[in-house]
């Protein structure tokens, strides 16, 4: 069977790449592995049929020979695990790539979506001029620890993974900010990340669902 995922059916990002559904996109491009797409509304995401894939009604999930899935780095992860090209064979080298995942979900898209949030969420509030540095210094800490990580290394830890494959899609909610243009090291990685041509053919495939969604 196919694989079959779902994404916005007209994503708020216009396009931009920035929904959750990109990095599951990538990760199969990257492996080789055909999917399908189901489009959902925001009010799908909230009906039984969609709840009974994903408890929180979010996308993106995953659902394949009777498996369902509904976390970005679980199916990630998933897909890495199963085909090729995203994760080291050896298994020490495996752990950190897997390592380099989790650290970008859990310890650096954790400050970039609370700033990204608090955007969306208080903007209009009086005390959004007085917070924002304060969210913008919690960025600001992660991406000097990790540029001095990576230092001038192509990728996390040896080749490219899906360690990377994530931290660039976790780094690019950064878009629209000057935050990572202040650590070039880092614009440089993504910026290795985004010409892969299986991020361009993930790109340009959300993409096109935009495009059609906005005719
Ligand atoms: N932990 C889950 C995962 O990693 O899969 C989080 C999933 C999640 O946040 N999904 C979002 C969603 O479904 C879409 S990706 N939101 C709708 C809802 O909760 O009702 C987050 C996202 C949305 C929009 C932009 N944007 O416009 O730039 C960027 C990222």
């Amino acid at each position: 069977m196919t694989p079959v995922i779902t994404a916005f059916e007209a994503s708020p990002d216009r396009g931009r790449g920035l929904a959750r559904d990109m990095r599951v996109r990538w990760a199969f491009e990257e492996a080789g592995v055909p999917y399908d797409v189901r489009l959902l509304s925001f009010a799908e995401m909230k009906e039984p049929d969609h709840l009974a894939r994903h408890p929180f009604g979010q996308i993106p999930t995953y659902e394949e020979d009777g498996l369902a899935l509904f976390e970005s780095g679980a199916i990630v992860l998933h897909v890495a695990e199963r085909h090729g090209g995203l994760l080291p064979e050896e298994p020490r080298a495996r752990a950190r790539a897997i390592n380099w995942l989790f650290a970008a979900l859990n310890t650096v898209e954790p400050v970039i979506v609370e700033r990204e949030a608090a955007g969306y969420a208080e903007r209009d509030k009086d005390w959004y001029a007085a917070r924002l540095p304060l969210l913008d210094a919690r960025v600001d800490v992660r991406l000097g620890q990790l540029s001095r990580r990576l230092g001038q290394a192509e990728w996390l830890d040896g080749d490219f993974s899906a360690g990377d494959l994530m931290m660039v899609t976790v780094l690019r909610r950064l878009e629209g900010s000057d935050l990572l243009a202040r650590y070039p090291a880092l614009a440089a990685y993504v910026a290795r990340g985004e010409v892969r041509p299986a991020y361009q053919r993930a790109f340009a495939a959300q993409l096109a669902v935009f495009e059609r969604s906005s005719r």
